[in-house]
């Protein structure tokens, strides 16, 4: 257990170092090799390799993105967006693979791109109020992703079909107010659907409709700061949670949607910034 302890830990300053490396010596958008080290893979690699979802992680204060590559601290680095910028993920177009996006939450504005590189916009677009929390998902089922806002003091969820300033298709409130929104297709119908994230007890509360509600799914998992994530991390078809440790940079995922330990953990990124999960599309 000891011993397990300590290769984490030093693969998550490996990580840290390639970071370092990325930021200080390297242009955007290129592919960053990390020193490799000769630590036995863990465990759970197969399943990461199989599922081919890949942590991320968005330093908010360069605006400088970190795409995982491999299972290791590889990673695609870049910038996009300005500072104080909200990092977003999406399959925008449809063709299996995630970018990243942003969105401005001073003039609730979204930037959408399909690439993961420093690029202009593809779409740019307002929706909604100002300073509002981002989300995004398929909510119709048409295998592209668009986005939706959360309003934290009226526990009101917004969603869209179309990426463009339009008005919301579903307009509903879930759970209480001052929750974390998360999204995901819990249930493998092919429609993402929402939930709430409790910080205070470490809760989640997913529907697996966009209606007001009672949740269908209700479980704890994470620890004291911990940040939520989503995927589907076994690559059965069904999203689940994870748990990002800002202080230690580690993503701990669990498969099933119920109280229980992770079944799966990755280190990446340094601590502080903001956890990003997806396939990510080749740049
Ligand atoms: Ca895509
Ligand atoms: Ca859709
Ligand atoms: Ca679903
Ligand atoms: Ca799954």
């Amino acid at each position: 257990m000891n011993r397990h302890k300590t290769l984490v830990l030093r693969n998550g300053e490996m990580a840290a170092f390639a970071l370092t490396i990325a930021v200080m010596l390297v242009a955007p958008g290129c592919t960053q090799t990390a020193p490799t080290t000769n630590s036995a893979p863990s465990p759970t690699s197969t399943a990461a390799a199989k599922s081919a979802v890949r942590a991320g992680v968005f330093d908010s204060a360069t605006g400088t993105f970190f795409l995982q590559t491999g299972d290791g601290p590889e990673a695609n680095s870049f910038t996009y967006g300005g500072v104080n910028s909200v990092a977003i993920v999406g399959d925008w177009n449809g063709d299996g693979f995630e970018s990243i996006s942003i969105y401005d939450p001073a003039n609730g504005a979204f930037f959408l791109t399909d690439l993961n590189v420093s690029a202009p916009a593809k779409d740019t677009f307002t929706y909604g109020e100002t300073n509002r929390k981002p989300i995004t998902g398929d909510w119709d089922g048409d295998g592209k992703d668009s986005v939706g806002i959360y309003d934290p003091k009226s526990a009101t969820f917004f969603l869209t079909n179309r990426n463009a300033s339009a008005p919301a298709v579903e307009t509903f409130v879930f759970g209480a107010p001052d929750m974390v929104p998360v999204a995901g297709d819990w249930n493998g119908d092919g429609k993402d659907s929402i939930g709430i994230y409790d910080p205070s007890t470490r809760t989640f509360f997913l529907s697996d409709l966009n209606v007001s509600s009672p949740a269908a799914h209700t479980f704890s998992f994470g620890s004291a700061g911990s940040v939520p994530i989503v995927g589907d991390w076994d690559g059965d078809g069904r999203d689940s949670v994870g748990a990002y440790d800002p202080a230690k940079g580690v993503f701990l995922l669990r498969n099933a949607l119920s109280d229980g330990p992770p079944d799966r953990e990755i280190q990446f990124g340094a601590p502080g910034m903001t956890p990003l999960v997806g396939r990510w599309a080749a740049h």
